[in-house]
């Protein structure tokens, strides 16, 4: 991805996940925003036209973003912290899955369990290497083995987005483990 898409892009997630007001618009009950309005919005501080959308939600590392068929609309996939529905899928999760976190949260994860803080979910990953990644955002990371296959059994609901990313509202300290099994 160019350096300026990469740019575009962070500011895109933050208008599709978090602050669509910092650009006067809003999205809808699942999470939808009007590309022209999107567009028109990002324009004024990221230079962004149609092209550079498209090229931006194809090439994303992560896929966050998708359009609708016509691509009059798009969303974030996940990772939002306003209350939207983006339809993720519920889904049995394996047996287990991995939360990278930082050291620095893991006293209060410890006492407390993983909580979905500022997002709608917890985010789980389904292999070590991701959620590494995910935890090196955080300062030194370390890694949680989730045990999902028990914690659904006991009837807690497991989602995956269209992007791959394992999510559940809460995972309760007896289902945690420190370090990967
Ligand atoms: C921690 C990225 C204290 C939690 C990634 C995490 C992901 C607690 C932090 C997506 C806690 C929240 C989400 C507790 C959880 N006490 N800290 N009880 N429970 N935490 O950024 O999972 O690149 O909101 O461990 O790839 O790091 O943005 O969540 O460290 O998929 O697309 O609170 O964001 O994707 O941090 O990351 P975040 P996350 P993007």
């Amino acid at each position: 991805m160019r350096n300026n898409d990469r740019d575009t892009s962070k500011f895109i997630s933050l208008i599709l996940r978090h602050k669509p007001e910092t650009i006067g618009i809003t999205l809808d009950e699942h999470g939808w925003a009007n590309v022209d309005e999107l567009i028109a919005g990002v324009n004024k501080t990221h230079l962004l036209d149609m092209a550079t959308l498209e090229r931006i939600v194809a090439e994303d590392e992560k896929q966050r973003y998708s359009f609708n068929d016509d691509k009059t609309l798009i969303r974030a996939n996940q990772g939002h912290s306003i209350l939207v529905d983006v339809e993720v899928e519920e889904v049995k999760p394996p047996e287990i899955l991995y939360h990278g976190t930082g050291e620095k949260f893991v006293a209060s994860i410890d006492e407390q369990g993983l909580i979905p803080k500022s997002r709608l979910y917890v985010h789980l990953s389904g292999d070590i290497d991701t959620a590494r990644k995910v935890g090196q955002r955080h300062g030194k990371p370390v890694i949680y083995t989730v045990k999902s296959g028990e914690m659904y059994r006991d009837g807690s609901v497991f989602y995956r987005s269209v992007n791959g990313v394992w999510l559940t509202k809460t995972v309760p300290i007896k289902y945690l483990e420190r370090g990967a099994l």
